[in-house]
């Protein structure tokens, strides 16, 4: 039997895929299937309410949304759907720009703009967010909503926390060892 995604991933532009990799990244490397696709909640207006009943009907446990700007994705999806939404907001970076002149490649409010319009839902229609660009983070909270009726991928997390754990003593040994200037220019070189 072909296995089912459990959880959707969304985003606002083409321009958010540099971004939303990481989700996608994590999610492979517990190997959850995931479906990925462009949702504009602006450009594709109608698209909202049909995916959030295609999420539904797909039993997706988690929908992972990133924005960027006027961040209206998570918060519309979650107004159509009871599917959990986590929002990952994005600094918008614009290589677009055809003039010289323009050197501005990033948002004017560096993130906090959709950071903001992610998380200010209002009562009644909740979406939780990660921090900015932090698509990593929204992959490892969905997993853990997966790990409430799943004990394989829970017990996976306790082994990537072991991970990290052992990762950072490791690196706190050979700092201790080397001492800071020697580490620096090891780590960084
Ligand atoms: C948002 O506008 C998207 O989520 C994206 O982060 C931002 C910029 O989109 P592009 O102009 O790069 O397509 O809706």
């Amino acid at each position: 039997m072909r296995k089912k995604n459990l959880v959707g991933i969304i985003m606002g532009s083409s321009s958010d895929s540099r971004i939303m990799h990481g989700a996608a990244e994590i999610l492979d490397s517990f190997k959850i299937l995931h479906e990925d696709q462009i949702i504009s909640a602006h450009r594709t207006p109608s698209r909202l309410d049909t995916y959030a009943k295609h999420a539904e009907e797909s039993g997706f446990k988690v929908i992972i949304a990133g924005a960027g700007g006027a961040a209206h994705l998570p918060g519309m999806i979650a107004s159509h759907t009871v599917i959990p939404v986590i929002g990952v907001p994005i600094l918008v970076y614009n290589d677009k720009q055809t003039k010289k002149s323009d050197k501005s490649k990033f948002s004017a409010f560096g993130g906090l703009d959709s950071l903001l319009s992610i998380s200010e839902m209002p009562t009644g229609s909740p979406v939780v967010s990660v921090g900015i660009n932090k698509a990593a983070n929204a992959a490892i909270y969905a997993l853990k909503i997966i790990a409430n009726d799943n004990p394989t991928i829970k017990r996976k997390l306790h082994k990537h926390k072991f991970d990290q754990h052992s990762s950072v003593i490791r690196e706190s040994e050979e700092l201790k060892k080397l001492g800071l200037s020697k580490f620096v220019k090891k780590k960084f070189k």
